[in-house]
């Protein structure tokens, strides 16, 4: 039996970057969940078809699983396929939408934010393409969660998620899966197993820090148990709902045992990390941390030594804050690269369209035409190929590309939680700046060009707008600044600064050390101290 509940909107449920992401007790009001779900399942009219549910396990999982299943009944969802114990990676889900010709999928996580009850929590849609649905869809959600007056659950006693198999409510099928079998499946098609295997059994040593997030499961099915890693490779390896009571953040800061662990002697050769969903990874060598967008560079140079990609890559993208370093492999191979804004969403109609093979963001997110979400692992076996085929160290490969294709340094200079209006004071003074800007002298560097970046999807013509400012300097560098579309309180300033050098006896200096300049220019352009009061960033990635 259907009930209909009354219901009123809330005025702050525009998803953002990825997601609608807040603070627990946000989610936590009375309809708050129930509000956004119906206005997804309105705008996305799945009556009749296939939804894929799961999260990351965080503080909320378990309880908006069944609120989801209940309003997915109500709106006459033929089949809901749900990961055991409400588990699924975000790139599993991607994986199972794909594999099971789902209409789309609901993902619950707030990534790399921290979880518990003080944390974030989040609610992503993707669509049948398995990634995130475009902008449109986004807005379109957005608008009915402004105007929604009720919302239809089935109720009932919570369904039982710990056993796979079928059960019915109502008409609708929930079926239980396996959360990590169809995922593992794909991987196999992708790497040669047998080949990796060997490499690990010959005595090379890795490494995977699971963070007490979502990706234990999966890490521990793949490396120890399929590629037969000792037990113990994989850290941290069971998801809590609070991560241990850590950020579930693969980053310098909050994986920096890991970074100790692999400097330290007879340590494995090869370390790496994922976040709270598993779209994210870190790659960490002996006494070093490779850039992300420097992972993304390596990758499609190497891509080729993996069997999926042995015959090799369509084109590349990279969203417009990642280092131009995969643009130079892309030269190099002949092929096209594109530049996006910020979020997986915008890779989604290159990737089905094939005019990419693979893409990434300077924000540890790397993937592949395999699904249609960056992928954590699937980066973490990238790599354990590479280092099998090359019979190199991490250190040697980075360099090797440095030496081949130049090194782009590259730094991200965050100021958390500021006041909204200081961070709008910030982006607003810097477009104001724009026009005045070439040909101006800051601190030894000279302003190239400068603008606004905005998209146009060549796929379907839609037009992104404010998508961050871009100051180009003659010497070879850039900075860029946006608002992050992911925080949960006030704003967060993000400062990308690049620098490009050519000169191979200059390419192991402090990244630091090679960017003092452009930090400052930036610095002293964006006025960042005087609009916000804060003289330096709280996070440098
Ligand atoms: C951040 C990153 C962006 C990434 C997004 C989601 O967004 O900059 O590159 O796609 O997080 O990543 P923002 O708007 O805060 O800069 V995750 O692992 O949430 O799914
Ligand atoms: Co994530």
């Amino acid at each position: 039996m259907i009930t209909k509940v009354a219901t009123t909107p809330f005025k702050d449920q525009r998803p953002g970057t990825s997601g609608l992401r807040k603070a627990v007790p946000v989610y936590q009001q009375p309809h708050y969940i129930e509000n956004f779900v119906q206005a997804i399942l309105d705008v996305a009219d799945l009556r009749g078809k296939t939804l894929v549910v799961g999260g990351d396990g965080r503080f909320l999982n378990d309880h908006a699983i069944q609120i989801i299943l209940q309003m997915a009944a109500a709106a006459g969802i033929a089949r809901i396929v749900v990961g055991r114990d409400g588990i699924l990676s975000t790139p599993a889900v991607s994986a199972v939408i794909r594999a099971r010709g789902a209409a789309g999928g609901i993902v619950l996580s707030a990534s790399h934010n921290p979880g518990g009850p003080e944390g974030d929590f989040g609610i992503k849609y993707n669509a049948a393409n398995g990634g995130p649905a475009p902008e449109s869809v986004m807005q379109a959600i957005y608008e009915r969660t402004l105007a929604i007056e009720s919302y239809s659950l089935v109720q009932g006693p919570d369904l039982d998620l710990a056993r796979l198999g079928e059960t019915k409510l109502a008409d609708t099928v929930v079926e239980v899966v396996d959360p990590v079998e169809t995922y593992v499946a794909l991987m196999e098609t992708l790497f040669d197993f047998g080949r990796l295997k060997a490499f690990l059994a010959s005595g090379f040593r890795m490494r995977f820090d699971a963070m007490s997030a979502v990706t234990g499961p999966y890490a521990k099915a793949i490396f120890e148990d399929r590629l037969g890693a000792p037990a113990g490779t994989v850290l941290n390896g069971k998801p809590l709902p609070d991560f241990g009571g850590h950020h579930p953040d693969p980053n310098p800061v909050h994986a920096v045992e890991l970074i100790r662990e692999l400097a330290s002697p007879g340590a494995p050769g090869f370390g790496a990390a994922s976040d709270g969903d598993g779209d994210r990874n870190l790659i960490v060598g002996n006494g070093l941390v490779v850039a992300p967008s420097d992972s993304l560079a390596v990758i499609a140079a190497n891509a080729h030594l993996a069997p999926a990609y042995a015959g090799g890559l369509a084109g590349v993208a990279r969203s417009m804050p990642t280092s131009r370093a995969v643009d130079r492999v892309a030269e190099r191979l002949g092929i096209r690269s594109y530049e996006t804004p910020t979020g997986w969403k915008f890779f989604g109609n290159l990737l089905d369209a094939d005019r990419i093979t693979l893409c990434g963001e300077e924000s540890a997110g790397t993937g592949s035409n395999h699904v249609r979400e960056k992928d954590g692992i699937w980066a973490v076996l990238m790599w354990l190929t590479i280092l099998a085929e090359r019979g190199e160290s991490v250190g040697e490969i980075l360099r090797q590309h440095w030496a081949t294709f130049g090194r782009d340094y590259y730094a991200r200079h965050d100021y958390e939680e500021v006041p909204t209006e200081a961070g709008e004071a910030v982006i607003n003074g810097l477009r104001g700046l724009l026009p005045g800007l070439p040909g101006r002298k800051v601190g030894g560097l000279t302003v190239a060009a400068a603008d606004e970046f905005a998209y146009t999807d060549p796929v379907d013509g839609s037009v992104s707008q404010r998508q961050g400012i871009r100051i180009f300097f003659e010497e070879g560098a850039r900075a860029v600044f946006r608002l992050s579309g992911t925080g949960t309180s006030g704003a967060t300033i993000r400062v990308y600064l690049e620098r490009y050098e050519a000169d191979p006896s200059r390419q192991n200096l402090d990244s630091g050390e090679a960017l003092a300049a452009v930090a400052a220019a930036a610095r002293e352009i964006a006025d960042i101290q005087g609009k916000t009061g804060r003289a330096g960033p709280t996070v440098i990635a």
